[in-house]
């Protein structure tokens, strides 16, 4: 097996040649961010994600996740960020793509194993994390490169935040030394947003009033991909055309400005109306959906998501459309056309 100082190089080169666009290790001490955590969870704005209640030790430390775990590898995954789609619905952009989770995990898969050039099984050395695995993900990152942001999310100073990320739990011990050099009158020391307040702004339903604390209670991406019920009323004026997610704070953060070419080859247009989204039948939801991460939100949520967005955008065949809708198998979907109809 390779040693600790022929890794680093090594991959930061597979890692590039497989279009992630950064690498850092860093240590996993990530107390000061653990309790930010239990205090976000303390004032529930976690919403209705119990998930994030499960194995807080494990967030929190992530040697309990990995037993013998001494550095992190952190790696960062571009997507296209320009999402327009033809026929006016709007879905987030990371979603328009082949699920990441996959794609992510074999990335880093094929880049390990093939550092191990002898029998030494993967397992041994490393745990792939990508998003649904208890770890702090962005506090991570954050200490091998770039900050986290007022948004919450995490940014790189030269790519900016439009990035899915990667993790990987490692017992070798790795480091890298690529923390940005931050200019003391633009940025603080923890973050690089400086006096920069755009994302806090722009958020159409004050999901980030606090800085840096994200209240899922009131962010539309919650509301559109992890909500299984009814959406509540005070949101529905909010969804513009967006039927699944929402990009605005990432949109409007000036580290985003840079204009991308890396090559898309999963990427997938959705050329679908709202109307045809609400109308959808099991067989489209497959072919043009399936694959994709928006099923994450089942059927039965792009159904809802799609009417409240024509309600949303005054679309001229709402009526009509939530009429058909009433007898939806879907009691949720039913439920929104029969509200909708009652505000029409
Ligand atoms: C639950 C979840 C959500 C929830 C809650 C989001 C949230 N902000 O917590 C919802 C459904 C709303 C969501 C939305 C989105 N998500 Co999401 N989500 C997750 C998930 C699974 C867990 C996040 C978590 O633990 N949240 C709890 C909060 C408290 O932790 P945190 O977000 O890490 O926040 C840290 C900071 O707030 C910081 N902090 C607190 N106070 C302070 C103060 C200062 C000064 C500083 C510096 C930091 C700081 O401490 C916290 C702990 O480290 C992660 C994957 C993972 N395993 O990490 C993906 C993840 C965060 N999501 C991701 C994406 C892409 C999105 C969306 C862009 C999708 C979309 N377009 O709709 C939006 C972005 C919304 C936003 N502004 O965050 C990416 C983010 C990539 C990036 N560049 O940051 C991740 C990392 C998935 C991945 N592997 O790529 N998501
Ligand atoms: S994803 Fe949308 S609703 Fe959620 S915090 Fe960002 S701008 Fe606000
Ligand atoms: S919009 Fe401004 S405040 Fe928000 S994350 Fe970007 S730089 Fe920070």
């Amino acid at each position: 097996m390779m040693t600790p100082t022929d890794w680093i190089p090594y991959i930061s080169k597979a890692s590039s040649k497989e279009g992630l666009v950064f690498f850092g290790a860093t240590q996993l001490d990530i107390s000061k961010d653990g309790v930010r955590f239990t205090k976000w969870l303390d004032s529930k704005k976690n919403a209705g994600m119990e998930f994030l209640e499960n194995h807080v030790d494990k967030r929190l430390d992530p040697r309990k996740l990995f037993p013998g775990a001494v550095s992190a590898l952190c790696f960062g995954f571009p997507y296209k960020h320009d999402c327009s789609q033809p026929l006016g619905s709007k879905a987030a952009a990371y979603a328009c793509f082949k699920d990441y989770h996959t794609v992510i995990k074999r990335k880093l898969q094929n880049i390990l194993q093939n550092g191990l050039s002898d029998q030494t099984s993967l397992d041994q050395h490393f745990k792939i994390c990508v998003d649904s695995v208890p770890v702090l993900e962005r506090a991570l990152l954050s200490k091998a490169d770039g900050f986290i942001g007022k948004n919450t999310c995490f940014i790189h100073t030269e790519h900016g935040s439009f990035l899915l990320l990667g993790v990987v739990l490692t017992s070798i011990d790795l480091q890298t030394n690529n923390k940005p050099k931050l200019d003391p009158d633009v940025r603080s020391d923890e973050g690089g947003c400086g006096s920069c307040k755009r994302c806090q702004i722009h958020c159409p339903t004050g999901a980030l009033d606090e800085a840096y604390q994200l209240d899922a209670r009131k962010c539309l991406s919650y509301w559109t991909i992890e909500h299984r019920g009814l959406i509540p009323k005070e949101f529905w004026e909010h969804m513009d055309k967006f039927y699944f997610g929402c990009d605005i704070c990432q949109d409007v953060c000036p580290y985003n400005r840079h204009k991308t070419d890396y090559e898309y080859k999963d990427h997938r247009k959705v050329d679908m109306s709202l109307k045809q989204i609400a109308l959808m039948s099991q067989s489209q939801y497959v072919s043009w959906f399936g694959g994709t991460p928006m099923t994450r939100a089942k059927i039965f949520g792009l159904k809802r998501n799609a009417l409240l967005a024509m309600y949303a955008s005054c679309d001229p065949d709402t009526k009509n459309v939530c009429e058909d809708l009433l007898k939806s198998d879907f009691e949720v979907v039913s439920g929104t056309a029969k509200e909708i109809l009652s505000c029409l």
